[in-house]
């Protein structure tokens, strides 16, 4: 049987008088004229190639009669290939120079690439779905991609219904926060699906998009009445904790900071930082950010106690920080054209900004204050 030696590669021996490998007295390959010679079984099929400078006569060990032969990938007819019932073996005749060989056990009729197209189903998307991934099955292989042309934004991939089909991203980023994955998806992100599709039949699959949040701007308040607010709670910048990724810089030389200091350098991509804020009490509390940025737009998704919020983009204000006073801005996150609400505990919140893309922000503090 082919699974006795399932998934072997053999490399061919070359003699004198033609080509023979032979396994344990019995007889796996042979051809009459000197060729290179590998082999892959697997339960479906037996993939072999035969490179030789003439044309020859060859034997390949099958273990069973296959339904079919193909030589490159065209399906030969069954006069121009034999099976030996003794030796177990398919023989037929070789061209000369590279042949590739499928010996076929299942019910896999043709080798030629068939078109496949997968769906996307998006939840949390105010678009349309986008197109779905396109691309074709050949050789027991589907592979599909997409270039994203959705709402940009933090996705969850799912693809529910084949466990070994893989979805990844290529020109986005992936965020990896506590084991739960996200990737970013914007404008020359390309969605890659590939699945394998045993007897050249695909799976049925369900690819599913969850958008995290929306993207939140951030409006800029009076920072000074701000830091001077009595009921204003601080976490300062430079109290980070890396959740994933690199830490970002401290520094005491950049000016008019809170507290003397501020944290730059936080341009990791894909990584988080954590801050604890101690509120007083339960309640409804606003968030502001004093930030300096020479960015045009710098991008982080929001968590507060675990939950994912919003994509806050944070606005370039002139500067790293280093100048006029007004290259920190006190930005506080918006929702329906309010300052955005959220819900904090008495004692220790934890707030988290994730770095999709990146981009260099520097954070002086965050600021948690009753809302209005
Ligand atoms: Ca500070």
């Amino acid at each position: 049987m082919p699974s006795l030696i399932a998934s072997a590669l053999l490399a061919g021996v070359v003699c004198a008088a033609g080509t023979k490998l032979s396994h344990e007295g019995r007889l796996l390959f042979e051809a009459h004229e000197n060729v290179s010679y590998g082999a892959a079984y697997t339960e479906r099929a037996v993939r072999a190639t035969v490179n030789g400078d003439k044309p020859t006569h060859i034997a390949i060990f099958a273990g069973q009669r296959p339904r079919r032969v193909f030589l490159n990938a065209e399906p030969l007819p069954d006069t121009q290939w034999s099976y030996d019932d003794q030796t177990k073996t398919v023989q037929l005749n070789l061209p000369a120079g590279a042949s590739s060989l499928q010996l076929r056990f299942d019910d896999l009729a043709s080798l030629k690439p068939v078109p496949v197209e997968f769906p996307i189903a998006i939840d949390g998307a105010t678009a349309a779905a986008p197109q779905p991934l396109r691309g074709r099955c050949v050789d027991e292989m589907a592979t599909a991609q997409l270039e994203w042309n959705g709402e940009p934004g933090l996705y969850r991939l799912d693809v529910a219904g084949a466990p070994e089909a893989t979805l990844q991203v290529s020109g986005g980023t992936r965020l990896d926060l506590d084991g739960r994955r996200l990737d970013y998806l914007g404008s020359g992100s390309n969605l890659q699906l590939t699945v394998p599709a045993p007897g050249g039949v695909c799976p049925k699959l369900h690819v599913r998009l969850e958008r995290l949040g929306g993207t939140a701007a951030l409006k800029p308040v009076d920072r000074p009445a701000l830091l001077a607010r009595a009921n204003a709670i601080f976490a300062e910048g430079e109290a980070f904790r890396v959740v994933t990724g690199e830490a970002p810089s401290i520094s005491t030389s950049h000016l008019n900071t809170h507290q003397g200091g501020c944290i730059y350098n936080w341009g990791f991509r894909g990584g988080c930082l954590e801050w604890t804020i101690q509120a007083p009490a339960d309640g409804s509390y606003h968030l502001a950010f004093v930030t300096a940025c020479a960015e045009p737009i710098a991008l982080r998704l929001l968590e507060v106690n675990g939950t994912s919020q919003a994509l806050l983009e944070f606005p370039g204000t002139g500067g790293w920080g280093r100048g006029p006073a007004s290259q920190w801005q006190a930005l506080v996150p918006q929702a329906n054209g309010q300052h955005a609400r959220y819900s904090l505990r008495k004692g220790p919140n934890v707030i988290r900004l994730a770095n999709p893309l990146g981009q260099h922000l520097n954070l002086d503090c965050i600021i948690a204050f009753p809302a209005d």
